[in-house]
């Protein structure tokens, strides 16, 4: 149900139910899982590309799993699931890129927009679906999405459970590119390999301050990127860095 495959430091996950738009079932979440903790310990990965299979990105949770009027404990699973996951999802070093390439619904939209950097295809729309069958968003919608798009648009499209399309989304600010359903392969591609080739343990720091910003303080974040930059500036990337733009040529990042 989750496809893998790292070639050239680059790792493609592929949710891969398509004939369900690739909502998570169980195996779905131990697969993802697995890749995840692999991909946490592998640090020859420089950028992470997650995608689906056929012509959804994720459409949330399988609600077939669920057996008649049967009560489950949603906590456990967020827990036992997607929060798991997305927890792996911040410790892995390397960029994760989030190629929507169709719908994106209830936990399927908001496992995008947690990742690093998330592009779409014109024709791919993302739905807070989670109020049309009685629940709140999770997989820390709530969290991100006011911070993307604004308090205002992010309580009415998940009261009403309004699809946004890719563009409109961009606009937003909620997520980075949309692009033409016919290119969007190929860029996704450069994107990919413009990742690999930049300094991934700084990008790695990127990925983590810009969350703990909004746990910080001004003064508090001013010490954090001293902190920080202080160890960028020992890299062997930073070094090379600048002696590349002296000597006028394209740096070779090695990532750390
Ligand atoms: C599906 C699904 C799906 C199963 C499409 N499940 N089969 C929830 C509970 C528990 C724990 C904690 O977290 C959560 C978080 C959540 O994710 S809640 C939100 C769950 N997701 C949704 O409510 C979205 C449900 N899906 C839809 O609204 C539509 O399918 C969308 C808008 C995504 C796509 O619509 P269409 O393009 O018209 O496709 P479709 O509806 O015809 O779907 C194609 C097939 O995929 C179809 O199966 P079939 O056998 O009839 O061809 C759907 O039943 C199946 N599918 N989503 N979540």
């Amino acid at each position: 149900t989750v496809k893998y495959n790292k070639n050239d430091h680059i790792a493609t996950i592929t949710f891969n139910r398509p004939d369900k738009l690739n909502a998570f079932s169980e195996t779905m979440h131990q697969e993802f899982y697995a890749v995840l903790n692999d991909l946490v310990n592998d640090h020859s990965i420089r950028c992470v590309l997650l995608t689906g299979a056929g012509r959804g990105f994720c459409a949330g949770q399988d609600l077939g799993e669920r057996q008649g009027n049967e009560k489950m404990d949603l906590g456990d699973k967020l827990e036992n699931g997607y929060n798991k996951n997305l927890r792996l999802m911040k410790s892995i070093q390397a960029p994760i890129i989030c190629a929507v390439n169709g719908v994106a619904a209830g936990a399927g939209a908001n496992i995008a927009l947690n990742c690093d950097i998330v592009v779409a295809k014109k024709s791919a729309k993302f739905i807070q679906a989670f109020s049309s069958i009685g629940l709140i968003p999770d997989c820390n919608g709530t969290w991100i999405l006011p911070k993307l798009i604004g308090l205002a648009r992010a309580k009415a499209i998940t009261m009403l459970g309004t699809p946004v399309m890719a563009e409109q989304a961009v606009e937003w600010g909620m997520i980075y590119q949309a692009i033409d359903d016919e290119v969007f392969d190929a860029e996704v591609k450069t994107l990919t390999e413009t990742l690999v080739a930049r300094p991934t343990r700084a990008l790695s720091f990127i990925k983590n301050i810009f969350d703990e910003s909004y746990n910080n303080r001004y003064g508090e974040h001013l010490d954090r990127e001293r902190d920080v930059q202080r160890v960028c500036g020992l890299s062997h990337d930073f070094s090379e860095g600048v002696a590349a733009f002296n000597e006028k040529r394209k740096p070779e990042f090695k990532g750390h």
